[in-house]
């Protein structure tokens, strides 16, 4: 009855059920909640885990008496209710200070303080039991290029990662690092805009094994890309190392909307290809109720994510099991041996397929089926096959 365990690995952040509903225009229309009633209905909801920014539940200004308090009332509702901690992640963007980014601010001094602030907050979160440690870097970017810091930025940013990931290893914590891209919000043009500028990022850093890719559905959406696509280019790299999940109307402002809520065809694509892939990491929504909503509207909100995803792995099953479906695909993909043999180099095989006669009018005049099938895919997200 589409009812999540923590076997389906949902997690939230604290930051998302947590989101109070203020906006650059208006005031929020919720009061916060605390961190060990999310822990409390997130379990009673079904989900596996709870993420966190270090300052989601440790305040910036907190005595480490504070904070040593904080962090044990919250192991002990973690322990009562059954949630993991899988992933922690820093807030390098709320604070003044990091108004002009953290790792590439053109101020040493922040840069060097953001190093600390990371080292403090990855300490929490090997505390806490994650693995995966998330940079987001939402500050990390430019309104005004005449600063001229685009050279140095992504050499700054690189020997910030490379000074955290050895930190980790000294300390045994064991992190796998995620960088989430984003194209723009807060910063007018964020550095790393997108999965692909990240994944070549990593290339270029001194443990690029360390390091994977957070893809979250409404970046790439508001960058109008195709998020199926860059989540299937991070699986191919085998980068998948945690994904946020929510929904976004194209070219628009940072909505954060309930996953499923407006892209179905696209949530269904994406939840059949993490599902076909074997990825077998945490499913984050990075999202939030809307705006309108109470505190029963979040949990309906954090409900209704669960529910789409659990519904449309239905739908994925289906789909294989759906004998027009696969005769569609069987119609679409066509293989051959003798072909596959010959386009793998050899000096032979190269002279043999130049010789090679191709009936190129057959080939431009061979009708595909995809209207077909995707009306059939249609019908069966619809609910009628
Ligand atoms: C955003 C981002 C953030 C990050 C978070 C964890 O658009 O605000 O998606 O929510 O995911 O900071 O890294
Ligand atoms: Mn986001
Ligand atoms: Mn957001
Ligand atoms: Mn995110």
């Amino acid at each position: 009855d589409f009812t999540p365990t923590p076997a389906d690995r949902f997690t939230f952040g604290l930051w998302t059920v947590g989101n109070t509903g203020r906006d650059p225009f208006g005031e929020p229309t919720r009061p916060p909640l605390r961190a060990p009633y999310i822990v409390e209905k997130l379990a009673g909801l079904g989900a596996y885990g709870v993420n966190l920014h270090d300052n989601d539940l440790v305040p910036i200004d907190a005595s480490a008496a504070e904070r040593d308090r904080i962090v044990a009332e919250f192991r002990q509702a973690l322990s009562d209710h059954g949630l993991v901690v899988p992933m922690a992640t820093t807030n390098l963007f709320s604070d003044p200070a990091f108004k002009d980014g953290a790792f590439t601010s053109a101020d040493a001094q922040v840069r060097a303080y953001a190093l600390q602030k990371t080292m403090r907050s990855m300490d929490l979160g090997a505390e806490l039991g994650a693995h995966t440690y998330v940079f987001w870097g939402g500050r990390e970017g430019t309104e005004v290029d005449a600063g001229g810091k685009l050279l140095s930025a992504l050499g700054w940013f690189r020997d910030s990662l490379n000074f955290l990931a050895e930190y980790s290893e000294a300390q045994g914590y064991g992190y796998r690092f995620a960088l989430e891209p984003k194209p723009n919000e807060p910063r007018a043009d964020i550095f790393l805009p997108t999965v692909g500028s990240a994944l070549g990022f990593i290339g270029t850093l001194d443990r690029p094994d360390l390091f994977g890719v957070n893809p979250e559905f409404a970046h790439e959406t508001m960058a109008g890309l195709n998020f199926a696509h860059a989540v299937a280019q991070a699986l191919d790299a085998g980068k998948l190392f945690h994904i946020d999940l929510n929904d976004q109307k194209m070219s628009r402002f940072d909505q954060d909307l309930r996953f499923g809520s407006e892209n179905l065809k696209g949530a269904f694509t994406l939840v059949k290809l993490l599902e076909d892939s074997g990825y077998d990491g945490p499913l984050h929504f990075d999202a939030h109720a809307l705006r309108t909503e109470d505190e029963a509207g979040v949990w309906a909100f954090a409900r209704g994510c669960m529910r789409t995803y659990l519904i449309l792995k239905d739908k994925a099953r289906q789909f294989d099991a759906d004998p027009e479906i696969q005769a569609a695909l069987a119609e679409y993909h066509r293989a051959d041996e003798e072909l596959a043999a010959l386009s793998r180099f050899t000096p032979e095989n190269a002279a043999s397929l130049k010789e090679r006669t191709f009936d190129r009018a057959a080939l431009g005049r061979r009708g595909l089926g995809l209207e077909h099938l995707d009306q059939l895919t249609n019908d069966l997200l619809f609910g009628i096959r």
